[in-house]
């Protein structure tokens, strides 16, 4: 635990909202990368609730969501004694720091975010002032850990180079605050796509159906998602991987190689002249069996309340900690006066 925060270590965060329940793409894509830079890293990573009230929730569902969110980064793997785990609205510098920088974040440079437009496109009738300002909370999120690294997503990278010049310019005006971040993207496992539709990404708040698959799902329900799966239409029928040609079949082959640890060579050989009936099954038992101890460990966490609650209040500590040491630097900055 000592560890934890070892100046000479690097650091790194990322956050998650809980506006759906984590998918097998959340896991293969982010939470499994993340558990594997624990030893290296001095890591953060935060269940994303003040973002997730842009969008409309049910609140008894985002408080299951939220807890559920972290007891399953618990059972992925990411152990809360060599990592910061926490709820956003635990740390209330998020809130106050994210004030603040909407004060230092362009009107021109909100309106221009692809997730502002693609976000309002899809919620036409709630448009609000949370979604246009997300990336100034954002910015907040990551700032006041002064992280090196922020692994995430293709489509958040917009949002990492709007904190970059967010930062650059309070630095700029205030002498050096904040260190300058790094966005990251991580090669393997990027992008786990829906089983029906393998040209979109699966995704966790869209709607619930076979084409997705949740870390809590049944194995039933799994198995029945894979054997569901779209494959390819060009009759060639044999396992290959071409992702042009080939998408479905493809995004069954990296979801094999990431919970197995196969190349897709050696997936190619193993299922040569095999078919289709054979291969879909397969890569839906390696998942069941993959995703079984996440499942089993995340419920029995959900069941100990205490344990919760402990593992709630410990993360927001020890991010407090950090968080207002940068929030009390900013307020001085800034001209307020100290409590
Ligand atoms: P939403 O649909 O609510 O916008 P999402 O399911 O796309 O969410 P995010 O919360 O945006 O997920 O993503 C959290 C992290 O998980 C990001 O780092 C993102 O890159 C990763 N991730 C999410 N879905 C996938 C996926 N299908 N494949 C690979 N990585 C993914
Ligand atoms: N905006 C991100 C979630 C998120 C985040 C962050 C990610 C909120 N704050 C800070 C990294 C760092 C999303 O929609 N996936």
């Amino acid at each position: 635990m000592d560890n934890i925060s070892s100046p000479a270590k690097k650091v790194m965060l990322s956050g998650i909202k809980p506006t759906g329940d984590l998918t097998l793409g959340s896991y293969l894509g982010a939470i499994k990368n993340w558990a594997e830079r624990a030893e290296q890293y001095d890591c953060y990573y935060f269940m994303a609730d003040l973002h997730a009230l842009t969008i409309r929730n049910n609140p008894a569902d985002l408080r299951r969501r939220t807890l559920e969110q972290l007891a399953q980064y618990v059972a992925c793997g990411l152990d809360p004694q060599k990592n910061t785990l926490f709820i956003q609205s635990h740390v209330p510098a998020h809130a106050e720091l994210g004030w603040v920088l909407n004060c230092y974040t362009m009107f021109g440079e909100l309106s221009r975010m692809t997730q502002f437009k693609d976000k309002s496109a899809k919620n036409a009738d709630n448009i609000n002032g949370g979604l246009f300002t997300y990336p100034a909370l954002m910015a907040a999120d990551i700032l006041l850990y002064q992280p090196d690294l922020v692994p995430v997503g293709d489509d958040q990278k917009q949002h990492v180079e709007l904190t970059r010049d967010v930062a650059q310019r309070f630095n700029n005006l205030y002498g050096e605050t904040f260190k300058v971040p790094e966005p990251f993207s991580p090669k393997v496992g990027a992008r786990i796509m829906d089983l029906l539709d393998p040209r979109s990404k699966m995704s966790k708040s869209d709607e619930v159906g076979n084409g997705r698959v949740c870390l809590m799902d049944r194995p039933e329900d799994i198995a029945r998602k894979f054997k569901r799966a779209v494959t390819d239409s060009d009759g060639e029928r044999c396992v290959r991987y071409d992702p042009e040609n080939k998408p479905g079949v493809a995004n069954l082959m990296s979801i094999y190689s990431a919970v197995t640890g196969e190349s897709f060579e050696e997936i190619e050989r193993e299922f040569d002249g095999k078919g289709y009936g054979v291969f879909k099954p397969a890569v839906g038992e390696a998942v069941i069996e993959a995703l079984r101890p996440i499942r089993e460990e995340a419920e029995k966490i959900m069941k100990d309340k205490a344990y919760l609650e402990t593992l709630c209040r410990d993360g927001a500590e020890r991010a407090s900690r950090i968080a207002y040491r940068t929030l009390r630097k900013v307020y001085k900055k800034v001209g307020l006066v100290a409590r």
